[in-house]
């Protein structure tokens, strides 16, 4: 048993210049490592509460001084001796001192912190890598909800999630080309235009596949005028134009003058994030010029699903979150009755990482995708718990970052240990993104042979690959 000793944080900066926490343990007489809390901007409504001062003098109300104080004060006195190693009591212990649904008392960011440094903690008091550390937790997580749940301890749906969650595994990374929304000004009224580089046959490949397609989209758009060098908070191009529909054309031709195929090299992916053009039961598209057919800029969900449809008839898209807004439950129903077995439907907005309104998902039949971010539910071990939902009940998860980041790079050992196989984590522009690239670099060096990659054949598993039609 390794006790902790000592719990301290701090506040520092995130990478728009927010504050947030950070926090450093100390166990068997030394400090291992750090963790740092992100902070999202499309944040969702049903999210873990993350607590700002709201002192305006101090960082205009954005301050963690709080939930920093409730980290040194309330938090380490309860955690101190207890096993770092026991990720789930630890866990546990943190939600049940908070003692509100949503973490809203002391702050889910105060209790992350806490919660993601305590892993470093763990893995350093049994001298192992955090990525095996995660890895046997993310076991350990399993059998519990084996066990708990009568299941047994593997992907339950043969085909679709075959090899997803059992193993390590390099994630196929899923990259924001264009970015809009609350990202980049509201530029366009879609937040992420991504790229999955479905045909690479390993991360290495994928990463440098990206880069050329990256780059060779800066130059279309700005030899077209379109501002081909300013950059949204992910580090996507955050051009303006007149059109959502033609973000995704110029990607397209960004993947054809890279010399790969859209398709089946590479393919298309959308973070739509329409809960935030979604007020009164309408989607108020201000970008919708190409599509008249339509119904002009306010739609109704039946017509937001044409929409989509209609873009997935007309160019390479394989996956598209947050279709839908986030309590649009009867617009998800209908969304996943038309696409759902044609390309990946996330639930971020939707779903927020929370295993209540992951398994309404599964039993109601909406969506087959369900982002997981850390912050959107406050602990480790809940992470891993909806993350083992999602794979028992064959809903593709996708670890994501989130829009404030840091040179924190947990995720990309949380991915590869949960076998998670997908990764959203911005584009390969700004250091709080590669921060996570890099460190996926050195896990495929270090893991080599002990970590697969699945890769585009996630995709070709359930058959999505040949429905896609080539784009105009
Ligand atoms: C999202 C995330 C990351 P934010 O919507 O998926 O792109 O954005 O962190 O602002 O919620
Ligand atoms: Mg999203």
């Amino acid at each position: 048993m390794t006790r902790i000793e000592h719990v301290h944080a701090r506040q520092v900066l995130d990478s728009r210049g927010k504050p947030t926490v950070e926090v450093e343990v100390t166990c068997a007489g030394r400090h291992v490592g750090r963790a740092i809390v992100p902070s999202g901007a499309s944040t969702g409504q049903f999210e873990a509460c993350e607590l700002r001062d709201g002192d305006a003098n101090h960082y205009d109300g954005a301050g963690v001084l709080r939930a920093v104080s409730n980290v040194t004060d309330e938090i380490a006195s309860a955690v101190l001796g207890l096993d770092a190693v026991d990720q789930k009591t630890f866990d546990r212990r943190l939600c049940e001192l908070d003692g509100t649904p949503n973490k809203s008392r002391l702050g889910a960011n105060a209790i992350l912190g806490v919660s993601l440094e305590t892993a470093y903690a763990g893995a350093s008091a049994v001298g192992i890598p955090l990525v095996e550390h995660l890895h046997t937790l993310w076991r350990r997580c399993r059998r519990t909800r084996a066990a708990a749940t009568g299941a047994k301890s593997g992907p339950v749906t043969i085909g679709r999630t075959a090899g997803l969650g059992r193993d390590m595994l390099l994630p196929l990374p899923m990259v924001n080309m264009i970015s809009g929304g609350l990202h980049a000004g509201r530029n366009l009224d879609v937040q992420d235009i991504l790229i999955l580089p479905v045909g690479a046959e390993s991360y290495s490949q994928a990463l440098e596949w990206i880069v050329r397609v990256y780059r060779r989209l800066g130059r279309l758009l700005t030899d077209a005028g379109c501002e081909g060098y300013l950059i949204g908070d992910e580090g996507g191009f955050g051009p303006k134009l007149t059109d959502n529909e033609q973000a995704l054309q110029f990607v397209v031709r960004a993947i054809e003058a890279a010399g790969l195929r859209p398709g089946d090299d590479v393919a298309l992916g959308l973070d739509v994030a329409s809960t935030h053009f979604f007020r009164d039961g309408k989607y108020h598209l201000t970008r919708n010029s190409l599509s008249p057919s339509a119904g002009g800029s306010s739609l109704s969900a039946a017509e937001m699903v044409d929409l989509l449809e209609q873009w997935c008839d007309r160019y390479p898209l394989i996956s598209i979150e947050d279709g839908v807004a986030d309590d649009d439950w009867n617009g998800w129903k209908l969304l996943t009755e038309k696409l759902g077995r044609r390309v990946q439907l996330i639930g971020d907005d939707l779903f927020v990482t929370n295993r209540e309104r992951l398994q309404r998902g599964v039993d109601t039949g909406v969506a087959n995708s369900v982002l997981i971010k850390v912050n959107q539910i406050g602990t480790l071990w809940e992470t891993l718990e909806t993350l083992a939902l999602a794979i028992d009940a064959g809903y593709w998860p996708v670890v994501s970052a989130r829009s404030g980041e840091t040179e924190d790079a947990t995720i990309a050992d949380l991915v590869v240990a949960t076998g998670a196989g997908q990764i959203k984590v911005g584009s390969i522009a700004r250091s709080e993104r590669l921060a996570k690239y890099n460190q996926l670099l050195r896990l495929e060096e270090q893991l080599a042979d002990r970590a697969g990659y699945l890769g585009g054949r996630i995709f070709r598993q359930a058959n999505l690959k040949s429905q896609i039609s080539n784009p105009q």
